[in-house]
């Protein structure tokens, strides 16, 4: 795999750096994306934005946590793959690494990343629609557990961010923090459509920070980036990493 000096010259010279990553990177571990025939775009014949929307949760919560525990199952056959491990691997290899997430399905922790920043949500977590208590569900437990809260009775919903909801705050507001100081950024397997997850990399752009995409695909964002890498993550991040070394 080629690699260009100029771009390891960028990256050897980083000292602050953030890396924003999308369903792409996770596309090699088997789990569906949702734009660009990944196979989850539909369900029961619903749009997926259809279904991952907060009025969905207030009218069939039931059938919402069937998408759920659905998509669950198939995490189950999921393994993180040589992306996810690189990435573990670069929080040492920086002065300052934040990863960002938009992904739920918790295989960057599983590959060893620390204080990952999840911005939208994790499938294996739930909270309660009323008092908000959060529940850690365990991964096998198929359909999920509990249902209802025993605070209050009243039904848990999956903790993740729909269409129309708010992003955790603290969470958001480190990962602004972070892309506004970082002197390089990194976007990884995202469509860059949703915000205000993809408006980070804006946000570091505007600050002075270099901009890398890896995606085998176009995005809005990449006529804005210094470096377009058009590989698949798993096979570009180990020979990358290596390089790096
Ligand atoms: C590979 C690869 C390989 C393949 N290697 N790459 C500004 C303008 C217009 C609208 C808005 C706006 N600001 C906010 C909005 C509204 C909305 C939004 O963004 N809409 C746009 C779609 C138009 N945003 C929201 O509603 C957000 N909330 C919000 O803004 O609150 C404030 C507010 C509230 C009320 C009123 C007004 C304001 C919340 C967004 C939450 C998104 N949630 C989801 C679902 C989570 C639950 C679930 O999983 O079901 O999160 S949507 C879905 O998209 C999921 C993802 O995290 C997110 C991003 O998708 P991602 O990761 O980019 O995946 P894909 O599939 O799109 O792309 C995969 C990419 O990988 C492709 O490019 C491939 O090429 C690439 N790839 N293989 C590397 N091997
Ligand atoms: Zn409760």
């Amino acid at each position: 795999m080629e690699i260009s000096s100029e771009l390891l010259k960028v990256i050897k010279s980083a000292k602050k750096v953030c890396v924003l990553t999308g369903a792409g990177i996770s596309a090699e571990s088997g789990v569906p994306t949702f734009r660009g025939g990944g196979n989850s775009a539909v369900w029961k014949g619903m749009p997926f934005d259809q279904i991952s929307s907060a009025r969905m949760v207030r009218e069939n919560l039931a059938e919402v946590w069937e998408w759920f525990d659905y998509r669950r199952g198939v995490l189950q056959n999921c393994q993180p793959n040589a992306a996810h491990f690189a990435l573990a691997k670069w929080q040492k290899k920086f002065e300052d690494f934040t990863l960002v997430t938009q992904n739920i399905d918790g295989l960057h922790t599983r590959a060893g990343s620390e204080d990952l920043l999840e911005l939208h949500g994790n499938i294996n977590r739930s909270y309660c629609t009323n008092c908000e208590k959060r529940f850690q569900m365990n991964a096998e437990d198929i359909p999920h557990k509990p249902d209802s809260c025993d605070e209050c009775g009243a039904k848990v919903r999956p903790d993740v961010v729909l269409f129309g909801e708010i992003l955790p705050l603290e969470v958001f507001r480190k990962a602004e923090q972070k892309s506004r100081e970082c002197d390089l950024f990194f976007i990884i397997g995202t469509s860059a459509l949703v915000y205000p997850a993809a408006g980070l990399a804006e946000i570091a752009k505007y600050s002075g920070a270099k901009l890398i995409e890896i995606n085998p695909e176009d995005t809005p964002l990449t006529d804005f980036c210094d470096f377009q890498i058009r590989e698949k993550a798993g096979e570009f991040l180990p020979s990358l990493t290596v390089f790096m070394l």
